[in-house]
């Protein structure tokens, strides 16, 4: 019997012709981590045969994201593109920056193929500017999105914001021809649902953290942000992940400490979902966690992914695949910068 509850969830609707698709998070790319972003260059820029049908960010791929104009000459991109995607036409269900963001919202149904955005015309705006020189985080942000837009060429590419990057809005999501998804979202795809999720939100126990989400996911507290002077804005982005950076060092450094995802909350997450399995990110624990079974006697479980950092001993960088073959963890080769 259909359950009423399902499609109180965004859906994602893979198209018949997927073979596999990739799940990655938790990147945190900054530009005084170039290991990293090389390893990532080579995944995207891998020859086709190796490639996935459609690529999944479920969150944190940014160590931290201010605003869009971080990337320059924003105001002029209304002009720039004509074919600029208007809101609405290639995200139905959630206008970025709107209330909706990182929330579950109504009925949201939509074919992923008929997700991809236009690409603008023009690439001027992601070239170099003057004031790299000054700025190598703007720079190194621009290149980012740069690298993503030529994926996303020819692999479909998702985004689902973590509490790291969830102010990347839609100008970027233009710019780098990713499609913003909620969270959660229900991807259907090898005629199953994968309930798909950066994970934070279900962190209960954290409740300092789920204050402070509660606070920062709103729209008034993004407007007055974004309202800010970018620098203003750098500065403090940079204070807090001093804080959270000092906050981790007391706990030991170690996400065995950190706040897990509730197991009632995924399990009960599953079951209004309609879904077997709980893809997500955020808690750096790669592991596979049984959760028992639904009322089908189905059992339930939750999937995590692995957080990316290339210069950690040994290195960490992994790509989750999904395919007519299951779940599969494949381990990426570190790349030194090029
Ligand atoms: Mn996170």
């Amino acid at each position: 019997m259909p359950d009423p509850t399902v499609d109180r969830f965004a859906q994602c609707l893979a198209p018949a012709h997927w073979q596999a698709v990739d799940f990655i998070s938790d990147l945190h790319l900054h530009s005084a981590d170039p290991e990293t972003f090389a390893t990532l260059r080579r995944y995207l820029q891998a020859p086709p045969a190796e490639r996935a049908s459609a690529l999944f960010i479920l969150g944190d791929l940014f160590e931290v994201w201010v605003g869009d104009d971080a990337l320059g000459a924003c105001r002029a991109w209304g002009a720039e593109s004509e074919k600029r995607p208007q809101r609405g036409q290639f995200l139905p269900d959630l206008p970025p920056h709107s209330p909706a963001m990182g929330q579950e919202a109504g009925k949201k149904w939509t074919a992923a193929a008929a997700l991809q955005p236009a690409l603008p015309k023009s690439d001027r705006l992601l070239e170099p500017q003057p004031d790299d020189a000054q700025q190598p985080e703007r720079a190194f942000l621009r290149e980012a999105i740069a690298l993503l837009r030529a994926h996303s060429r020819h692999t479909p590419t998702f985004f689902l914001a973590g509490n790291r990057d969830f102010l990347l809005g839609p100008d970027a999501l233009t710019q780098a021809g990713m499609t913003r998804l909620s969270d959660p979202t229900v991807l259907h795809f090898l005629g199953q649902r994968w309930l798909l999720s950066h994970g934070d939100a279900m962190c209960l126990e954290d409740t300092d953290y789920q204050r402070f989400r509660q606070e920062v996911r709103s729209p008034d507290w993004q407007r007055a942000f974004l309202a800010r002077p970018l620098a203003e804005r750098e500065a403090l982005a940079g204070d807090m992940r001093a804080r959270s950076e000092a906050r981790k060092h007391a706990l030991g450094n170690d996400p065995a400490l950190w706040a897990d995802v509730d197991a009632t909350a995924a399990r009960q997450a599953l079951q209004r979902a309609g879904a077997h399995t709980l893809i997500h990110g955020h808690t750096h624990r790669p592991a596979e966690h049984a959760l028992g079974f639904d009322e089908h006697g189905q059992a339930l479980q939750r999937v995590v992914l692995s957080d990316w950092d290339a210069r950690a001993h040994p290195p960490r960088a992994e790509v989750l695949r999904l395919d007519a073959r299951g779940l599969n963890r494949l381990p990426l080769g570190t790349m030194c910068p090029a």
